[in-house]
């Protein structure tokens, strides 16, 4: 109990030093969780190449083993680093702050982590990152918020992926959503489908509008929204 104490005691002094300097350096850091196979990556593969014209992005890849979510990022055209963590359930904020060193984003750019594919874990790591967006599928259940509160609580934006198969799996959108506010009044929700890039669009907006707020919010020196 007293190791697993200060081994996130130690994370969350290097978190708050790579969010002191992501804030100084103007990138927006977004955190992206889920259990295994929602979606992360497909997602992330469709947001690189939607604002390649825009916005210079990076992307931290987590995973036990391979590099094949990295590559599928730089199929896509933008640069990735490939954390494997062997063992590891979550990512932590020294290995994040060693792929930002090697990404080396210019201001303005948005970097993405996608966490390793778990519910659990990597709700209790701070990564540095402004938000957590939880991706949630339309396969896992829409009770998924009450039985994995920790991670609804602290993410600000869930993403209900996975739409194109609404019509053959019983998922409740609203009764999702309200799931989620009862463990998170504050949470926001944007349903989209990956694959078909239906409300691919409300996903986009989100993520430069938070990029323009916490540009905003650096120039003026107030805290985080
Ligand atoms: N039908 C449908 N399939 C999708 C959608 N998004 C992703 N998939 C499929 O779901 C599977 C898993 O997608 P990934 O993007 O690899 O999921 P992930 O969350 O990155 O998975 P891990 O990194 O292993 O946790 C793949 O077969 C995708 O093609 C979607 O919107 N609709
Ligand atoms: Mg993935």
């Amino acid at each position: 109990m007293r190791v697993e104490r200060s081994l996130l005691e130690a994370n969350n002094r290097e978190a708050a030093r790579l969010r002191a300097q992501l804030e100084e350096a103007e990138i927006l850091a977004l955190n992206l969780v889920s259990s295994p196979g929602a979606g992360k990556t497909t997602l992330l593969v469709r947001t690189v190449e939607r604002l390649a014209k825009e916005i210079e992005t990076g992307v931290i890849e987590g995973d036990q083993q391979t590099s094949r979510d990295a590559d599928r990022i730089r199929q896509a055209g933008a640069n990735a680093v490939q954390i494997n963590t062997g063992k590891g359930c979550h990512l932590e904020a020294p290995s994040v702050a060693h792929g930002l060193a090697e990404l080396a984003l210019p201001p303005g750019s948005v970097l993405f982590v996608e966490n390793v594919g778990n519910l659990v874990c990597p709700a209790l790591f701070d990564l540095g990152e402004r938000h957590k967006v939880v991706v949630l599928s339309v396969a896992e259940g829409d009770d998924k918020p009450l039985k994995y509160p920790h991670m609804f609580r602290a993410a600000d934006l869930m993403i209900v992926n996975k739409i194109d198969l609404l019509p053959f799996v019983d998922f409740d959108l609203e009764a999702c959503l309200e799931n989620a506010r009862q463990v998170h009044p504050g949470i926001e929700m944007i349903a989209l489908s990956a694959t078909t890039g239906e409300g691919l669009e409300g996903w986009l907006e989100w993520v430069s509008s938070a990029r323009r707020r916490s540009r905003a919010s650096e120039r003026s020196g107030a805290p985080p929204a």
